[in-house]
């Protein structure tokens, strides 16, 4: 197939052969491929998940919950390896009809209550444990401003420019021209936000700065698609200097261990069942370059 030859047929057809890096996974059609029951820990809330920038928000927000002493943000990780298509099974699909990950499970609630998409469940831990969200009216509107940004803006970072860039069988210039104009316009959005106030919803750190540091603080840090120096992150004075505050912030460095699977084994930790899981774990040692990401 070369790009410049191709006519879309009348009517989309599947070809399975075709699909890239993603083939084994990737599928026109929603739903469970297989049955398998999902395990359950003993604390009341159940992850299931896997360290890309998605699913770290989520154990980055469970670990500051915990560092505020919020017992009941105590957690079991349960690895979802999704390339091996581990979000397919019927399980998973009961918690996350969409098949991805993050999703949680909170059992503290009768009867027990699902939570699919990140920024929900973000917004759903804050409410419950009435942290990182900001109650007064204009702070938390703009943390909830800037959390749905993200929620639209990352899938061109990720789907768009991450698929052309590193991803894709062939470096076409068109799409990673189109997605590196974009991803650099967002980073410029969040730079200049940043000149204005110390986080992004002003004055505190809130579940956005999460959210927006899984994906962008991440990229700027050289994390992500090894695209540091094509995109001139370090041009992006403000967005470096928040993005080094945050990854310096103990709780963040363990939520980025929690459910990896690549990087340093001692970066690694596959499950997460109770907080002295990160003792045998060498948190310095959580590499630059490296991160997975969709
Ligand atoms: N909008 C979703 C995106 C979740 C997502 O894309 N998860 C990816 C990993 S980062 C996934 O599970 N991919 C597996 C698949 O697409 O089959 C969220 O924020 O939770």
């Amino acid at each position: 197939m070369s790009n410049d030859t191709y006519t879309p047929p009348k009517v989309w057809t599947w070809d399975k052969e075709n699909g890239g890096q993603f083939a084994k996974t990737n599928r026109p059609v929603a739903g469970p491929t297989h049955d398998k029951e999902l395990p359950v820990g003993r604390h009341p809330l159940q992850l299931y998940s896997l360290a890309t920038p998605n699913g770290v928000k989520v154990t980055m927000m469970l670990e500051e919950l915990l560092a505020l002493g919020i017992a009941g943000a105590e957690y079991d990780a349960w690895l979802i390896n999704i390339g091996e298509g581990e979000q397919f099974g019927s399980g998973f699909v009961a918690v996350n009809p969409n098949s991805k990950i993050p999703a949680l499970m909170d059992h503290s609630v009768t009867p027990p209550q699902r939570v699919f998409e990140s920024g929900a469940i973000l917004l759903y831990l804050a409410e419950k444990f009435g942290a990182f969200l900001p109650t007064a009216h204009e702070p938390r509107t703009e943390c909830l401003s800037w959390l749905f940004w993200q929620m639209g803006s990352a899938p061109y970072l990720g789907g768009g420019f991450g698929h052309f860039y590193a991803y894709a069988p062939e470096k076409w210039e068109y799409p990673i021209n189109r997605y590196a104009m974009e991803v650099k316009r967002q980073l410029d959005v969040l730079d200049r936000r940043l000149g204005e106030t110390p986080y992004l919803a002003g004055a505190d750190y809130t579940i956005a700065d999460i959210a927006n540091w899984a994906w962008y603080g991440q990229l700027a840090l050289g994390r992500q698609y090894g695209a540091g120096e094509f995109l001139e992150v370090t041009s992006y004075e403000n967005v470096q200097r928040w993005a080094q505050e945050l990854d310096a912030r103990p709780a963040v460095r363990r939520g980025r261990m929690v459910n990896r699977t690549f990087g340093e084994p001692e970066t690694q930790l596959h499950e997460r069942h109770d907080a002295s899981d990160f003792e045998t774990r060498t948190q310095d040692k959580l590499a630059p370059e490296g991160d997975a990401a969709e």
